[in-house]
């Protein structure tokens, strides 16, 4: 329509306008001003901003392409160096491998962490361990294909042969499943080195419940952590203590002939969910996440039995006979029906 025509006047004005908002501060799709290309691994996300590593260990404040969508701790990147002041932008996303999420509000993915390939499963002794949140975290390693250790924290507090007896009980049917079972305490040290070694060269996530001490464990684990955990608060301007976003930190030992420390891999520190959930999957892929369960299918009396009602399940006999942990049959049957309102909202 020609009331919508801008006359030669108001251009000008207009396109001045957005010159002057470029010489400002540059937005994430201007072009000018703007750096070489250059590679970089995403430290951890604030806001609509993400702090990019470059090749030489320097911390750059991103904005980031709108068309890239949300990015995460351990995302490598391409991006830009704003010339003027050590900010940046990123311009392309590498191809993930291994992406652990979660559904988040109205059906989004929230992303924990990109491109690992070790999952540490951290859980308290105290408040207490809980089988249903390992076996969602398993199910989710299963997906990756990638391994998965469970981390028992803060074995400082089990006093009595009892207190060590009721925690064998639970991890029981993981021992079983040959799941490495990995007591740790930062008060006690128990259990550092053997993370360490797990941890060797590979991009690690800890999961877990709030308070289950993961980030105490990154502290013990990582030497200088105060300085870079400080150094994180000032370039994000976000407080010390708060763990709202996944944050990469590098693992390192000391070098064979000298004080210097040797890069071995990353750990990704992630907060806290109080529900996580594995990407929904058909009842079938579901089974096989659960190895345990194998001997046993195939023997019910009907072939697409869900091992709730149906007579003659050989999964429900086997929990009955105890060759089945009711622990495990009832976090596959939680996930199972949660799965099916997640595929079906309206039923
Ligand atoms: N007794 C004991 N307490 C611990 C241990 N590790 C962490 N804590 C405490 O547990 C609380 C939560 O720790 P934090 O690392 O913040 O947990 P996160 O939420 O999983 O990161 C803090 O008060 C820690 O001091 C441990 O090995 N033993
Ligand atoms: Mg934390
Ligand atoms: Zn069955």
């Amino acid at each position: 329509m020609a009331k919508r025509k801008l006359t030669h006047q108001q251009r000008r004005r207009v396109e001045g306008k957005n010159r002057n908002k470029k010489l400002d501060k540059p937005n994430a799709n201007s072009t000018s001003q703007l750096g070489e290309e250059q590679p970089g691994l995403v430290i951890t996300s604030f806001g609509k901003r993400v702090l990019v590593e470059d090749i030489h260990g320097e911390h750059f404040s991103c904005a980031i392409r709108q068309h890239l969508g949300k990015l995460v701790a351990g995302d490598q990147v391409i991006w830009q160096t704003d010339l003027e002041d050590k900010t940046g932008v990123v311009v392309q996303l590498q191809p993930r491998t291994h992406e652990l999420s979660r559904p988040g509000f109205r059906g989004q993915t929230r992303m924990i962490a990109a491109n690992i390939d070790f999952i540490g499963i951290v859980m308290p002794v105290v408040p207490g361990i809980h089988p249903d949140m390992i076996d969602r975290y398993l199910v989710a390693a299963k997906q990756l294909d990638i391994p998965a250790v469970i981390i028992i924290n803060k074995v400082d507090l089990l006093e009595t042969d009892d207190d060590w007896q009721a925690v064998a009980a639970l991890l029981e049917p993981y021992d079983a499943l040959g799941i490495e079972l990995i007591p740790a305490s930062t008060i006690s040290n128990e259990g550092l080195q053997t993370l360490q070694e797990f941890m060797e060269d590979k991009n690690s996530v800890f999961v877990g419940p709030s308070g289950a001490g993961k980030s105490s464990l990154i502290n013990a684990l990582i030497p200088d952590l105060d300085i870079r955990v400080g150094q994180l608060s000032e370039s994000t301007g976000l407080g010390k203590h708060t763990t709202t976003n996944s944050i990469l930190y590098h693992l390192a030992r000391p070098a064979a002939n000298n004080d210097e420390l040797m890069a071995t891999g990353n750990l990704i520190d992630s907060p806290g969910i109080r529900q996580f959930s594995p990407s929904p999957c058909e009842l079938s892929e579901l089974e096989s996440y659960y190895p345990d369960f194998a001997p046993y299918l195939g023997h019910c009396k009907y072939k697409n039995c869900s091992h709730t009602i149906e007579p003659h399940c050989a999964i429900r006999e086997a929990v009955d006979n105890d060759k089945i942990a009711l622990s495990r049959y009832q976090s596959f049957q939680r996930l199972l029906e949660e799965f099916k309102t997640a595929t079906n909202p309206a039923t």
